[in-house]
């Protein structure tokens, strides 16, 4: 990994590949010069989105929720550059898409208040860590080197 590189993981929801804005939302995160160290289609199972969702367990739209990122396989990514995690959560906008700013990937591509955001993103240094390691295999991880990145300095 570079010097001051984080990393950060995205899920690019069921949404998404259901309204072909797959190559659209990742090419956001290409245009604005993150790496993509991991990328690989799952889908989502039970014992995995309890613990990804922990946080919700107890709220009303729990099971719509699972039931929704249940329905069509994810695009999981991890992305690498310095700042990553906060330069993400940008990009993408808050949780409610109908209320996120035009021009990130929620404001400009979904109108949902509710589970439909069309991206997940990792929102701290813990979190990143602890979702590498429930989505990712190490050797699903990759170390390379990429000609733009001493332009990212
Ligand atoms: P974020 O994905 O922006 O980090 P979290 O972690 O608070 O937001 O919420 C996880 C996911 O739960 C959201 N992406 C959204 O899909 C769903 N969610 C959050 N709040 C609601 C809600 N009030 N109703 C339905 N789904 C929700």
């Amino acid at each position: 990994m570079a010097d001051k590189a984080e990393r950060t993981v995205v899920l690019i929801k069921p949404d998404a590949l259901q309204r072909n804005l797959m190559g659209e939302i990742i090419q956001r995160f290409e245009r604005k010069g993150i790496k993509i160290v991991g990328c690989k289609m799952i889908r989502l199972d039970d014992a995995l989105l309890d613990e990804h969702y922990s946080h919700h367990k107890d709220k009303p739209f729990f099971d719509d929720l699972k039931n929704f990122m249940k329905s069509a396989p994810v695009l999981a990514m991890i992305l690498e550059a310095p700042e990553v995690i906060k330069a993400v959560r940008i990009i993408i906008g808050p949780t409610k898409a109908s209320e996120a700013d035009a021009g990130s990937i929620r404001g400009d591509l979904s109108i949902s208040s509710a589970s439909a955001n069309l991206v997940h993103a990792s929102d701290s240094n813990e979190s990143a860590e602890q979702e590498i390691k429930r989505f990712f295999k190490p050797e699903e991880i990759f170390n390379y080197e990429k000609i733009d990145e001493s332009f990212s300095g």
